[in-house]
């Protein structure tokens, strides 16, 4: 049993990600958004239930659709919107976009476009981690995609043998862009079976519950700041929407509305919002509406980087 108190912080944090994603998709027509955007409609819960047992000086990275990741860690709305707006204001000044989000003050060390690049970076803070001696731990979210290239494998076996403080997080969505698992693997379901093999304890959580996302992460993190190394957790989800953009694709030949039903009848929004008095909920959703509208206000109104922006913070 959870309480109260749990049940509605994952309410408002899994709806605050669903509808500044649902509004950033309803502008993305307008091109006031300046870069791809890979939302993650319907797995918000993945980021949520991890982030809810991190601490402020633990570190996450993720994919290119990290939106969720970044809002569950702390990030601020008005950052990550203007960010994509390209805005000065925006959490890495505009240079990032989408796709590419860094908030140290946040604990997010970024996120990258280039599958699975974000799992060795990650590994890398766990060891910066360890030597600090300060019981801080990572996370690192991927999608099954990431977990097919060659840095997974090195990653796991490298943190396995220093038994480093990093929860690896598989968002199994089931499809690396249009490709489903089945035809990309001999053995779908094998990919807690190759992180046991090279040391990294492993668990599954195939129906997207918030609740086992959880408290797998809370077991996970409790023994990672005992010192006993690195979990990986494989969370199942669906994406509801485009690999990349912002509409549905269930006319796009890969894949049928009729699989997508289920993981959309266990909506985590709506299963945490029936375990909460009504009276509660609105005034969430309230609160949430009015964040939503302000940080699109504090992208439309806030100045594109001067030209002179383009020589900050780079190394060359
Ligand atoms: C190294 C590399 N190879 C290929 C691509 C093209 N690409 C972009 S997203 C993607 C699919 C990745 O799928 P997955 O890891 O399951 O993440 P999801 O998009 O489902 O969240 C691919 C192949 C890339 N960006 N980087
Ligand atoms: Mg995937």
């Amino acid at each position: 049993m959870h309480s109260k108190d749990t049940i509605s912080r994952l309410y408002r944090s899994v709806l605050r990600i669903r509808r500044f994603e649902e509004v950033a998709a309803d502008i993305y027509p307008s091109d006031k958004i300046k870069s791809p955007v890979h939302l993650a409609i319907g797995q918000e819960q993945v980021s949520v239930g991890v982030c809810d047992v991190l601490e402020d000086g633990d570190w996450v990275g993720g994919s290119y659709r990290s939106h969720a990741m970044h809002l569950a860690k702390g990030g601020t709305m008005n950052g990550l919107m203007a960010e994509m707006f390209g805005k000065e204001t925006g959490c890495c000044r505009g240079k990032g976009g989408s796709m590419h989000i860094i908030d140290v003050g946040a604990g997010v060390m970024g996120s990258s476009a280039v599958v699975g690049t974000q799992i060795p970076m990650a590994t890398g803070y766990a060891l910066a981690a360890k030597a600090a001696g300060r019981g801080r731990v990572v996370a690192v979210f991927f999608g099954d995609g990431a977990s097919e290239e060659g840095c997974f494998y090195e990653s796991l076996n490298f943190a396995a043998l220093r038994k480093l403080p990093i929860l690896f997080v598989c968002e199994n969505n089931g499809y690396a862009i249009h490709e489903p698992l089945a035809k990309r693997r001999a053995r779908p379901e094998g990919i807690c079976a190759v992180a046991e093999a090279l040391g990294v304890p492993a668990t599954r959580i195939d129906d997207g519950d918030i609740f086992a996302i959880r408290d797998g992460a809370a077991k996970a993190v409790a023994a990672m700041r005992a010192g006993q190394g690195p979990v990986l957790m494989e969370a199942c989800v669906y994406r509801w929407r485009q690999h990349v953009g912002p509409d549905e694709d269930y006319g796009a030949g890969y894949r049928e509305r009729v699989e997508a039903e289920p993981w959309m009848a266990a909506d985590q929004v709506a299963k945490l919002a029936a375990l909460m008095a009504p009276g509660q909920c609105d005034a969430i959703k309230a609160e949430i509406e009015a964040e939503v509208a302000a940080s699109v206000r504090f992208a439309e109104e806030s100045p594109i980087p001067a030209p002179q922006e383009l020589f900050s913070h780079v190394f060359a």
